[in-house]
């Protein structure tokens, strides 16, 4: 019996979704695990893998800029509409595979997945069973307060969006030093922390802003450990998949065979 888990690798522009999928991808190969990848940005021009199902089998955003007139953003929109249009195909393609672990990495800009119906209508037809969000944190944006609770923000709209379970990861942790990785993490999971360091970095005018998001965050559950991961050298991937078994607890461990 396939477990057939669904893992989105979702986050802002250049957060590392493409670079985590084929980290992903390598890192299952190597454990004899069965793992598929399913590349649905119609606009993606250089890959760092070779995608099994690829939506621009389907859909270029090249000829839909030529037939529709259209500028590269009005393009990337309408591709991202028109994926929804395809799901179907899709989905027999990504079933003809029987995996075990099925990839996908989401188009560059989040707010393509995130914001447009079509995003949200394709985790639910593709996977309505076992999906999981992987939304990645940009490690840069992290570093300030204001950029991570921003962040985090963004992840709470997602999983909203989605409505789908979520694993929050720092990506990127090499370009963190150990010291700035400890901090992000006591944030993720502090307010206190997360308060003081958003009061000494901005104006008294954000004060009583900060205190008000902040309780946002608490009261819809965003404070959660963060995995930090780096794709270049594999650290923290186990970890995300030892996170997305237990979430699918009672399904059967892999590794274990
Ligand atoms: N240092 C470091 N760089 C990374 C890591 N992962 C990705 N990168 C680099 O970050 C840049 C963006 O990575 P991508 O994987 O293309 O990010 P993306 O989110 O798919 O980007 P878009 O799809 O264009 O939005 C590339 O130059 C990668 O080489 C990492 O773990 N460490
Ligand atoms: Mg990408």
């Amino acid at each position: 019996m396939k477990q057939e888990i669904f893992m989105y690798f979702i986050g802002t522009a250049g957060s590392g979704k493409s670079t985590l999928t084929a980290s992903m991808q390598q890192w299952c190969t190597d454990r004899a695990l069965d793992a598929i990848i399913v590349n649905l940005d119609p606009g993606a021009e250089n890959l760092p893998y070779d995608p099994d199902v690829d939506i621009r089998d389907w859909i270029s955003l090249r000829e839909v800029m030529e037939t529709n007139k259209l500028g590269p953003n009005g393009a990337q929109i309408a591709c991202a509409d028109m994926i929804a249009l395809n799901t179907e195909d899709v989905k027999q393609s990504i079933n003809s595979f029987k995996a075990d672990y099925i990839l996908l990495d989401t188009p560059g800009q989040l707010e393509l997945f995130v914001f447009r119906e079509a995003g949200k209508y394709t985790v639910k037809f593709l996977s309505p069973e076992k999906s999981v969000l992987c939304y990645l944190l940009d490690p840069l944006l992290s570093k300030s307060a204001s950029g991570f609770v921003s962040q985090l923000l963004l992840a709470i709209t997602t999983n909203f969006r989605l409505n789908q379970p979520q694993i929050n990861i720092l990506s990127k942790a090499d370009l963190l030093s150990k010291k700035q990785q400890a901090l992000i993490q006591r944030w993720s999971l502090d307010t206190e922390e997360i308060y003081e360091a958003l009061c000494s970095e901005e104006a008294t005018l954000h004060r009583e802003m900060s205190e008000q998001l902040l309780t946002l965050i608490k009261d819809l559950g965003g404070y959660t450990k963060l995995i930090a991961i780096s794709q270049k050298d594999f650290s923290g991937i186990e970890d995300l998949y030892t996170t997305i078994q237990q979430q699918f607890e009672g399904g059967e461990d892999l590794l274990k065979d």
